[in-house]
């Protein structure tokens, strides 16, 4: 290409780009009205939670009126709203998870991935402790369980070939991942409470069939974390029971960033990572006893795994107490949190804040009811805005033409 003909290449190149970047007319609806530009004008934002304790009142304009948000801590940024749904919301929407049928959590094992278990030999010393064969259990099916079990499956089994407690390479190949995958998943047959997770959930998509004590409930998010409606209304909503013992293991709700890796969308739901900007968390109702939500490595100076391994950290089931952050349900309470910090550049989701380690703990009376409003966005803002424009243009048509499997 000569010299003349490349730069008039070029110039085409940039005036494709820039106008692409101009034919971009984004609208969405905030707290300070309808504001429509190229895109740049919409940002994820956090609420501020200053320091512990700081209250402030947020002005609904609905049926509610106001919506209180108390600061529980900073690092991760924890904050509270008692009150954020009416009793009569909390009901509808048990009612509507009731209606749909809640399925049981997986209580059938993951197949250890290419038959073979991840050993975690951590003294390096070629032999597996019982507390070693706990953290390979763990690792490779999700399932914590308990010392004694360890030592009842070697008694039955006759894996500890010379009964020292530890188990040698050799005694390893006797048996082989999936004849140990057969021999947890009966473990977890009679005690379900030993898997990570134990509860009953259903997803619902009200936006679908415009719900309208939804549509209420979304518009009062939008409003109450100043983030825009169409933003929210590509949220994803679950409720979940718990029953006695009912508890779900520390875990993060979104993933790290990883840029080979696209995120989930409702239409792209293998080969992707989950990406949840915040999480916000609705108690459906009073729980008598227990079932709080857990943040077991809020305001730890640093965060280092191999530490939360050998301190256990991930099983609430039974460190629950030493959590330094926990939530108490109540009926109508919101407890609210980013899983990921705000990409400066760009406006839009940024790196996991992993502090937000969290999970619930057992229910020990009653039962306890929850839904779980996570709001999504991709690491693609284009594309992003691009969806919340046609939920503007439904609202502002008379005639939405979304299609359910664009919603
Ligand atoms: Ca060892
Ligand atoms: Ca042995």
């Amino acid at each position: 290409m000569r010299t003349r003909d490349r730069c008039l290449f070029t110039l085409h190149i940039a005036a494709v780009l820039i106008f692409s970047a101009y034919s971009l007319d984004i609208c969405v609806t905030d707290n300070s009205g309808v504001r429509c530009g190229d895109g740049n004008h919409v940002r994820l934002t956090r609420i501020q939670g200053n320091e512990v304790g700081h209250v402030q009142k947020i002005d609904t304009n609905d049926t509610l009126g106001s919506v209180t948000l108390t600061t529980l801590n900073t690092k991760p940024l924890v904050i509270e709203a008692e009150s954020f749904l009416s009793p009569e919301e909390c009901d509808y929407f048990v009612q509507m998870a009731k209606d749909e049928g809640l399925k049981e959590s997986e209580t059938v094992l993951n197949q250890p991935e290419n038959q073979r278990f991840v050993l975690r030999d951590h003294d390096g010393n070629k032999k597996l402790s019982v507390r070693e064969m706990r953290h390979t259990i763990q690792g490779s099916f999700d399932v914590f369980l308990e010392d004694e079990d360890i030592l009842k499956l070697y008694k039955e089994t006759g894996w500890d070939k010379n009964g020292d407690e530890l188990i040698t390479n050799d005694e390893l190949k006797s048996f082989t991942p999936m004849m140990l995958q057969a021999e947890i998943q009966k473990i977890v047959k009679a005690n379900p409470e030993k898997h990570s997770r134990m509860s009953k959930q259903v997803w619902l998509y009200p936006d679908r069939s415009k719900d309208k004590v939804f549509a209420e409930v979304q518009k009062r998010v939008a409003k109450v974390v100043g983030l825009p409606l169409e933003l929210i209304k590509l949220s994803d909503f679950q409720v979940v029971s718990y029953g006695i013992k009912g508890h779900y293991n520390a875990h993060w709700d979104s993933a790290r960033v990883e840029p080979k890796v696209p995120c989930c969308t409702r239409e792209r739901t293998k080969q992707c990572r989950i990406c949840r900007y915040m999480t916000i968390l609705f108690y459906l109702n009073d729980v008598e006893e227990g079932g709080e939500t857990a943040f077991p490595v809020a305001n730890n100076s640093t965060l280092d795994y191999q530490t939360m391994m050998e301190k256990d950290l991930v099983d609430l089931y039974r460190k629950c107490e030493e959590s330094p952050l926990k939530v108490s349900p109540a009926k109508g309470k919101a407890v609210i949190w980013y899983n990921h910090f705000v990409d400066d550049a760009n406006g839009w989701l940024g790196p996991l804040d992993e502090f937000t380690f969290h999970g619930g703990c057992p229910v020990k009376n009653g039962v306890k009811w929850i839904a779980n409003f996570w709001v999504k966005t991709t690491d693609h803002k284009i594309k992003d805005l691009k969806k919340m424009q046609k939920f503007y243009k439904a609202s502002t048509e008379k005639q939405p033409k979304m299609s359910k499997e664009e919603l």
